[in-house]
């Protein structure tokens, strides 16, 4: 309860902070894109993990407000690092379920985009296979009407999820991002190594393009680059970083 009181005062007290880790193309080496990830600096509690907060925002309906700050903040930073001349990124963003089902999701997006100047093709919704169980109608309809704005989109965690292959033909769909349990085993594991080359040649055979997460070592980038991956996002280039110091990791 204490935890819950402490969530509901966070977004007045600016407690939230935005980190961002980079997504690499993996043929040039370049960064073109970065994931906003959400931080919780509290007073007393200090960093509180994504993993202990997320869940309850959900269910007390916070992350709506909470997820309205993310998207104004990473894509007012994004449009300000275009603003200074930086290579454009694209901002890759999380959805929550209870943002999914919003009736304003769309609206609220096109306003964010207006407000911020930020192109459309700039911004990219990362959604779970989970969004989509409920009510698929609804799903696809709510996607096409994303992707008339001109936003991208990508599927998150992609191999974790329960549902049907068959939504990657009727989505609009433009990323797969292959989850970090796979990636992180390629090397010990000739299953988890199948799992990734399977996912890879799906992306391409759809024309989606693949992003592995959770890169650690020289030895899975390797693999990744083999097999034609095309963009990479894990520690071994960054850990998600502050404004600040994500800034200068493009500058260099
Ligand atoms: O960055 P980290 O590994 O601590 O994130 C833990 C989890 O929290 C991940 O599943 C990530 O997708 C989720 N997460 C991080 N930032 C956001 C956010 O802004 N919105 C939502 N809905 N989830 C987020
Ligand atoms: O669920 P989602 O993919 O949005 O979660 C992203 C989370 O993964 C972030 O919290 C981020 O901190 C974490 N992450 C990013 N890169 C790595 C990595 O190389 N290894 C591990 N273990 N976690 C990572
Ligand atoms: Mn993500
Ligand atoms: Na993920």
């Amino acid at each position: 309860l204490r935890i819950e009181s402490a969530l509901r005062n966070a977004l007045v007290r600016q407690e939230f902070v935005l980190h961002y880790q980079p997504q690499l193309d993996l043929a040039s080496g370049a960064i073109v894109g970065v994931e906003a990830l959400l931080r919780w600096q509290h007073p007393e509690l200090g960093m509180v993990s994504p993993q202990r907060f997320i869940g309850l925002a959900e269910e007390t309906g916070l992350i709506v407000p909470i997820g309205a700050w993310v998207m104004r903040t990473a894509c007012a930073q994004a449009q300000a690092w275009r603003a200074a001349g930086l290579p454009p990124l694209r901002m890759a963003v999380n959805l929550s379920a209870r943002q999914f089902a919003q009736p304003d999701l769309v609206q609220s997006i096109a306003a964010v985009l207006a407000e911020t100047g930020l192109p459309p093709a700039g911004l990219e919704l990362e959604l779970t296979e989970s969004l989509f169980v409920d009510d698929v109608a609804r799903a696809v309809a709510l996607l096409h009407e994303l992707k008339n704005l001109g936003v991208a989109l990508s599927i998150d965690d992609f191999g974790t999820g329960y549902s049907s292959l068959s939504y990657l033909r009727t989505f609009p769909i433009d990323v797969l991002k292959i989850d970090r349990t796979f990636v992180g085993q390629i090397d010990g594991d000739s299953d988890q190594a199948a799992i990734v080359v399977s996912i890879i040649a799906l992306a391409h055979n759809l024309q989606l393009k693949v992003i592995a997460e959770g890169v650690e070592t020289a030895e899975q980038l390797d693999f990744l680059r083999a097999h034609e991956c095309d963009q990479v996002q894990g520690y071994y280039f960054s850990r998600p970083v502050p404004a600040a110091e994500f800034e200068q990791l493009l500058r260099t």
